[in-house]
């Protein structure tokens, strides 16, 4: 990385383990920086990390080891000076670093020193769920000698065991009356823009920089959710719009609805990958550690009755008539429904899966079976548990690293089927608007189609329906 001394220098400090690598990974929205890990002196040596406003490096941003030994060193700082002398806070570093134990046994400390001193501020990062102790205390007058506006970060305020209220008191008392709640893992939606804003505060010099960043991280954020919302819509529009043709000849329906099912898995699943890529979450981050998925498929899967049964979504369109209504229910459970001629043809789609409820007088009736579509509920569904992944993203620093559990979400939601909004029953007549159709003919009318679905009321939910 190259050192761009004209840009606005950070220093992130702090007790060891507080999660000061955290939070240069969710502020630079980079999964890889440095090395996380729940232990203290995981990071030994200064990094610097861009952060850019409009493409351009406008503010680099250090990690620096934990401080550990904050009472030893005080001690030590406090009898560097000979008796009468009057040092101010950065006389007295000044001495201390180029002296011997600044290599020695504070050379950790001394890192941490040295870069606050190069930077204009730092950002001191809290784990609120440890009580004060003396030895945070300390910490905070050393950093008070750089000179160097302090901006503490409340980190894990999210946890249940959070002490932020005594934080805030004993930061108080220090003349530190200003301070940011975090949460590198899941930071609040607008954690970034209110870091940044109070950070203009302690930092007037340079309020243009961070109050421009300010600005770029809700309009991005505004511009991922719409992002996300588009290609969920597109995913919706594409499933509705398929139409997968097939004989009435069972085996051959059955290949088809296997053929189907592979494409609407994959489409979803293409789907989920865009959304990763959107929030700057690697495939591979997403394979080390799994999100919402396992080995490659969402964990509830699409075309298991059962798991629509327990999601509580209830399938309507009055397929349930007459001595073939169980067939056409299998068939439903296979997640498609049936298109011209459907219910005729539905007794062939049982057959084909094995119910065996229907002999081949019923099955020599079976007439006009043309195509397989993918059903209404199974359009909910996908709708739901995409609007949840989207939502979680958002709510996901870069520092995360425990899984998302969509599907856990998703089985929460009880309620019967809503009627398909327009853009998606005008869809479902236009089989060339489904790219992974065979008919596929992209034009106006399906980007039309896909902004509708996007500005659906519903949507503003991301409940598409
Ligand atoms: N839940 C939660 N966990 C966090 C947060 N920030 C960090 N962690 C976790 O806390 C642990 C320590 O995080 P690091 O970012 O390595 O902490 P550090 O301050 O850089 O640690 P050192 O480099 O050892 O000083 C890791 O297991 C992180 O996943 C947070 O805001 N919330
Ligand atoms: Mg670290």
């Amino acid at each position: 990385m190259t050192n761009d001394l004209s840009a606005l220098q950070i220093a992130v400090v702090g007790h060891t383990n507080t999660g000061k690598t955290s939070l240069l990974r969710t502020l630079t929205r980079d999964v890889n920086f440095g090395e996380v890990a729940d232990a203290p002196g995981t990071t030994r040596q200064v990094q610097g990390a861009h952060v850019k406003l409009e493409g351009t490096p406008v503010m680099l941003l250090f990690d620096t080891p934990g401080i550990e030994d904050s009472m030893g060193l005080l001690d030590y700082l406090e009898q560097l000076a000979s008796a009468g002398d009057r040092l101010d806070g950065p006389e007295r570093l000044k001495l201390f670093l180029q002296g011997p134990e600044a290599s020695g046994r504070y050379e950790q400390e001394a890192r941490v020193l040295r870069k606050l001193l190069d930077c204009q501020a730092g950002l001191y990062v809290i784990d609120v769920r440890e009580p004060v102790l003396a030895k945070h205390k300390d910490e905070l007058v050393i950093l008070a000698y750089c000179g160097r506006p302090l901006l503490p970060i409340l980190n894990f305020v999210a946890s249940t065991a959070s002490r932020a209220v005594q934080w805030r008191e004993t930061l108080s008392r220090l003349g530190l009356h200003t301070c940011v709640e975090f949460d590198s893992v899941s930071p609040p939606l607008d954690g970034e823009d209110t870091l940044y804003r109070t950070l203009s505060i302690v930092l007037p010099s340079h309020q243009s920089v961070l109050s421009g960043l300010q600005l770029q991280s809700a309009r991005q954020k505004v511009a991922r959710r719409a992002a996300g919302l588009t290609l969920i819509a597109g995913l919706l529009i594409d499933l509705a719009a398929l139409r997968t043709p097939s004989s009435t000849e069972p085996e051959l329906l059955g290949q088809a609805i296997v053929l189907q099912q592979a494409v609407v898995r994959q489409r979803e699943q293409a789907c989920v990958q865009a959304l990763l890529a959107l929030f700057q979450f690697s495939p591979d981050d997403y394979l080390s550690h799994p999100l919402p998925l396992s080995d490659g498929s969402l964990s509830v899967d699409l075309f298991n009755p059962e798991a629509l049964k327990d999601i509580g979504l209830h399938t309507g369109g009055g397929f349930g008539v007459g001595m073939i209504a169980g067939a056409v229910a299998d068939v439903l459970s296979a997640g498609l429904t049936l298109g011209t001629g459907m219910l005729i043809g539905a007794a062939a789609g049982g057959a084909a899966l094995g119910v065996g409820r229907f002999g081949t007088r019923m099955l020599s009736y079976i007439r006009g079976f043309r195509e397989l579509t993918v059903a209404d509920d199974i359009l909910q569904f996908v709708s739901l548990r995409q609007g949840q992944l989207l939502k979680a993203l958002e709510r996901r620093g870069h520092a995360a690293i425990a899984k998302i559990d969509v599907a856990e979400k998703t089985v929460e939601i009880n309620r019967a089927l809503t009627a398909l909004p327009k853009p998606l029953l005008r869809a479902r007549a236009h089989p060339e608007w489904s790219a992974v159709g065979g008919r596929f003919q992209d034009g106006p009318a399906r980007h039309k189609a896909i902004l509708a679905l996007v500005e659906e009321d519903r949507l503003k939910d991301y409940d598409l329906f």
